[in-house]
């Protein structure tokens, strides 16, 4: 081999050992990104019109303006553009659900009555199926799937993954077919359906991330003793959301 092919040689070689490091570096890191994502999800908990003040909710929770909603819209769709999975629960009642107080004569909103042996508060009607309170106030095209709950009159269902009767949602199924481990929860209300469906992930062997600005709560002290009890129950509750950070609690 004269010096001249030996130089060739050299540089192609280089070269190729150049391009296969690129093409390596480029496998790693969609590996990493990939991985990341892949096992965590995002519940976005009843993000409803009749849930906000923005849109006049029948049950309008305190904190809920369009500073809050616009705050959980970017924030999803920051998650999604990230890579990860996104799901929605939505509270779908049928008109005459016995959470309603327009459903029990005499009783008044916010009372608490026995029901089925269970503690239950007296709600005004709302996200009734169908009607404009209801309607999830998200993109939907961020959306992977809806989890509806509440649908039977009987049991109230503050939780995504079954109601007041035991009766299971769709929700588990949906993250044990796309090999979740983790999940990322917020929305509305901290005090009702984000502590029950925080606890339930908890209990089904998921890892929970509660992010506590991107939710609010009925009511201070509830909420506070919600935040409490999710952490004493192994939830990580995170004051603000940090993207790059998920990997890591
Ligand atoms: C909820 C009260 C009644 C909630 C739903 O989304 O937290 N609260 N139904
Ligand atoms: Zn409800």
């Amino acid at each position: 081999m004269n010096g001249r092919s030996f130089k060739v040689m050299i540089v192609v070689l280089l070269a190729m050992s150049a391009l296969g490091g690129m093409v390596m570096a480029k496998t790693t890191k969609q590996a990493k990104a990939g991985k990341k994502c892949l096992d965590t999800a995002i519940i976005v908990v009843d993000l409803q019109g009749d849930f906000t003040i923005t849109e006049k909710g029948s049950l309008a929770v305190e904190g809920t303006d369009a500073t809050y909603v616009k705050s959980v819209q970017d924030a999803t769709a920051r998650l999604k553009a990230a890579g990860f999975p996104i799901y929605a629960t939505q509270d779908w009642h049928p008109g005459n659900h016995a959470s309603f107080y327009t459903n029990h004569p005499g009783k008044k909103p916010f009372e608490v009555i026995k029901l089925e042996g269970k503690d239950q508060v007296m709600w005004p009607p709302h996200c009734v199926q169908n009607s404009t309170g209801a309607k999830i106030l998200l993109d939907e095209k961020l959306l992977k799937a809806v989890v509806k709950k509440g649908m039977d009159p009987r049991y109230d269902s503050y939780s995504g993954f079954q109601d007041d009767g035991g009766k299971e949602t769709e929700m588990d199924n949906i993250l044990k077919k796309a090999g979740i481990k983790k999940v990322v929860i917020y929305g509305i209300a901290t005090d009702y359906c984000v502590k029950a469906t925080a606890l339930d992930a908890v209990s089904k062997g998921y890892k929970v991330i509660m992010v506590k600005n991107l939710s609010k709560g009925v009511a201070a002290d509830t909420s506070a003793k919600a935040i409490d009890e999710m952490k004493s129950k192994g939830v990580a509750v995170t004051d603000d959301l940090d993207i790059e950070k998920l990997e890591e609690i």
